[in-house]
């Protein structure tokens, strides 16, 4: 297990690109890779110096901001790619090439054998030039590949000794967690290097296998801001990091600076053109909101009780809503202290059938209810009929 030492490659500049809004001027990538070295991601993942004259330049510019961060960039398999990444100034290459029958087919056209012999031919060689640039071999579509030729790339390439992590890829999102634990725990027990996982969410598994790559053994998973990708995305760094927090909170509070993934998410919302899901984790409008009585009472008592995040650990506070037929009154009683008004028990549970009453008839504000409070607190009192 590699829970509490895990690193996060932030690929909101580079799976994020790939995303159908994503148009990052050089000042946006800039924002970004300040913002996410802010919040403490380890690595940041940016697009291919070969994709335009602008992605090179600000891949320099990137790698030389000074970041606690490392920077990686994305390339194919090709010497000349590497050639030209080696010229930034980037901590990192992560070289990708597809293995799978339907890509080797339709995308590049090369056998196993030819993939093998072109990654050591490129592997080897990019060591030679930079003993110590930080080297991750990927393959891609891992899951639609033959699990037999996928193995017989990933040992070959592990027995090179050139590179430091070996990546998995999840490119259409089929992966199930089971899938997952049995090919990750099988490189952690056949190969040396660390394992990096790269999962997209086209059945919403995304999280969960990123999860699960992490229990058998993955040392590097990959993330975006709100999940932006390709399609409907990868693993979410904000999702992500909700897992990780129910499962060693004090680890993911001393890597990472929480209280930034609102701003962060902002940020990035506004520069793609939407807006943050209401159900997202964490920082969705519904992420802390209670209602039923029976929630809002635990929660007043004890907010562990129905909330497995503490939503001020990440700058935010919770929602306790009362204007409506399923509130209680123990939550009633609660805003009326709020408001700093004196009413008994008895009162307030009249006053709680009055606006259940009222809201079978009528959608109803906080501030009716504020209202119906003040009303029977100055002892004008009315009772449902
Ligand atoms: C791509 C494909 C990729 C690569 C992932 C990786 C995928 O858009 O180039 O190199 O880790 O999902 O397979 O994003
Ligand atoms: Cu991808």
């Amino acid at each position: 297990m590699s829970l509490d030492t895990y690193h996060i490659i932030e690929s909101t500049l580079r799976e994020g690109e790939q995303f159908i809004g994503a148009q990052f001027s050089s000042e946006d990538k800039i924002r970004i890779a300040h913002a996410l070295d802010a919040f403490g991601v380890e690595y940041l993942e940016l697009t291919s110096p070969l994709a335009s004259p602008g992605s090179l330049n600000d891949l320099k510019t990137v790698a030389g901001l000074g970041l606690n961060a490392r920077t990686l960039t994305h390339i194919r398999c090709h010497r000349d790619d590497a050639a030209l990444a080696l010229d930034t100034g980037v901590d990192g290459l992560d070289v990708v090439i597809g293995t799978s029958s339907q890509l080797r087919q339709f995308s590049h056209g090369r056998s196993i054998d030819e993939i093998i012999d072109l990654a050591a031919e490129v592997l080897v060689w990019i060591r030679a030039q930079a003993p110590d640039i930080e080297l991750r071999f990927s393959s891609e579509d891992s899951f639609r590949s033959e699990e037999r030729e996928l193995l017989r790339v990933y040992l070959a390439v592990d027995k090179l000794g050139v590179v430091d992590r070996l990546g998995i890829a999840d490119t259409v999102g089929i992966a199930t967690p089971m899938q997952v634990e049995r090919l990750v725990s099988t490189l952690r027990r056949l190969t040396t290097a660390d394992i990096e996982f790269h999962c997209h969410n086209d059945s919403g598994c995304a999280v969960a296998n990123a999860f699960t790559a992490l229990e058998a053994g993955a040392t590097h998973i990959d993330t975006t801001v709100l999940g932006i990708g390709e399609r409907n995305g990868i693993t979410p760094l904000g999702a992500f990091m909700a897992r990780m927090m129910t499962v060693d909170r004090a680890a993911a509070r001393a890597k990472y600076r929480l209280e930034q993934l609102r701003p962060l998410e902002l940020l990035v919302a506004e520069m793609v053109g939407i807006d943050i899901p209401f159900n997202n984790c964490i920082t969705g409008f519904s992420a802390f909101t209670h209602k039923a009585g029976i929630h809002a009472k635990a929660i007043l008592n004890a907010p562990e009780t129905y909330e497995a995040l503490n939503p001020t650990d990440f700058g935010l506070t919770r929602y306790l809503s009362i204007a409506h037929r399923l509130t209680g009154w123990n939550a009633v009683k609660a805003r009326a202290e709020q408001l700093g008004l004196i009413l008994a028990d008895d009162q307030i549970k009249a006053l709680t059938h009055h606006i259940k009453a009222l809201a079978d008839e009528k959608s109803l504000a906080l501030d009716d209810v504020d209202e119906i409070l003040h009303l029977w607190a100055n002892g004008h009192e009315i009772h449902a009929s």
